[in-house]
């Protein structure tokens, strides 16, 4: 091992952030390599976290750090409470003031939980879904004045003239949680398509007041082209007002061909999105095989897919027209090869694990896990690995105002759990 360890030092530099398998040599075992830590411009030692060999192994990333980063651990106590079972595929979590939870359920329900754990029945009011394969009632997100106007905001997969596509819509939460009331559809990806795949449709409040919509690109090889174009919705995050109109300034208000609402372009199928302490946008996309990606979105920035990607077609070939970098195209800040299948996110700001301050939670289905990562002047240093010994799939990661961490899982069973400090009366073990 010593020599190994040597070896990938000396190396470090075309072996980067791959690590020293970076070749294409199988790699089996834990290792205890720096070369991760010592291109960032360390000279600490790390244990990488992901050893697997890397789906596309002579891929190498555009800076140091921005694959396979320091496994760290939190040495954080912690107790998960799970609120509730039995949720048919639930796809958000979104805590009320009050401190019960809203969830949803893909086949097109939406629930109240109690902080307790009580399981309140479906919400009426809720518009028919598209349910089949990733689409259904995905989202909810709460108004930032619902405190006072108690309005809240989904997306959902939409029956259409020519198939579905993701839209949202708005409604009043009734005070007994019964129902949504004056329901009105704010806004409609265009265009439609009949396809099961890639809605997106993370919603995020800005510090602007504006909504955020993130939006796949359905997928199939014939759609994937519009991600990189105007006038087409598929594989942008667009920015609305709350009442669906298109703010003036929006990077292509007044482009002759191009949608309005359209704030970045070139994005694959985005199922987390939210705004970091300082009020800035980030996602996680889903790549193919070899890429998903942890990317901060700024206005009318082009973040590349498909045709600047890390990662390979599910085959295994290569994905036709691709580079890992273009003239152009923002990269991403970090990548995930293998991949983690993302979805759901938050950026921790709670006053209940002051340790976890800063830092990134991201879901992970694929592994079954809640993924931590840190930064250090907007580079990805560590990531550690959560909840795996429970095996589901992470769908959906929140912050409640308790502090508190709420995770749903999709599954055909799936769970609602509540992270919180470990008491001191609780048992060893979390
Ligand atoms: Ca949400
Ligand atoms: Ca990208």
């Amino acid at each position: 091992m010593r020599i190994s360890r040597q070896i990938c030092t000396g190396l470090l530099v075309l072996a980067l952030a791959v690590g020293c398998g970076g070749s294409g040599q199988v790699r089996n075992g834990p290792r205890h390599e720096s070369s991760d830590a010592i291109a960032a411009g360390r000279s600490d030692e790390c244990q990488l976290l992901e050893t697997r060999t890397p789906n596309v192994p002579d891929q190498r990333p555009a800076f140091a750090g921005q694959t396979r980063a320091c496994g760290v651990t939190s040495n954080v106590a912690f107790d998960v409470v799970v609120l509730a079972k039995g949720l048919e595929h639930p796809w958000a979590v979104e805590p009320l003031p009050d401190g019960s939870l809203l969830v949803t359920e893909r086949p097109g329900r939406m629930r109240v939980v109690s902080g307790s754990g009580k399981l309140g029945p479906p919400i009426g009011g809720v518009p028919k879904v598209d349910a089949g394969g990733q689409g259904g009632l995905l989202d909810v997100a709460l108004s930032p004045g619902f405190a006072r106007d108690r309005t809240v905001y989904w997306s959902y997969a939409e029956p259409r003239k020519g198939g579905n596509a993701t839209s949202v819509a708005r409604g009043v939460l009734t005070a007994d949680y019964g129902r949504l009331e004056q329901v009105r559809v704010i806004f409609r990806a265009m265009p439609a398509y009949e396809g099961d795949k890639h809605f997106g449709s993370r919603l995020a409040f800005g510090p602007d007041g504006k909504l955020f919509v993130t939006l796949g690109e359905r997928s199939d090889a014939s759609m994937r082209p519009q991600a990189q174009q105007l006038n087409s919705d598929m594989g942008k995050i667009v920015r609305i007002n709350p009442d669906g109109s298109v703010p003036d300034d929006n990077p292509f208000v007044g482009r002759a061909g191009a949608r309005p609402e359209i704030w970045s372009l070139g994005h694959r199928n985005v199922q987390a999105a939210g705004f970091d302490a300082e009020g800035r946008l980030w996602e996680v996309e889903h790549g193919t095989q070899g890429g998903d990606e942890l990317n901060r979105v700024e206005k009318g920035k082009n973040y590349g897919w498909p045709v600047q990607a890390y990662g390979e077609e599910y085959s295994g070939q290569p994905i036709p027209g691709s580079a890992t970098a273009r003239e152009g195209m923002e990269q991403p800040v970090y990548y995930w090869d293998p991949v983690i299948a993302p979805s759901g996110l938050q950026f921790y700001s709670g006053d209940a694990f002051p340790e976890w301050r800063g830092n990134l939670f991201v879901g992970s289905m694929k592994d079954m896990r809640l993924v931590r990562l840190v930064f250090k002047d907007d580079r990805v240093t560590g990531e550690e690995h959560l909840l795996a010994d429970r095996s589901q799939r992470v769908r959906d990661v929140r912050q409640g105002p308790d502090g508190a961490l709420y995770v749903v899982t999709d599954m055909p069973q799936g769970e609602l759990w509540k992270i919180t400090p470990r008491r001191p009366s609780s048992a060893a073990g979390s």
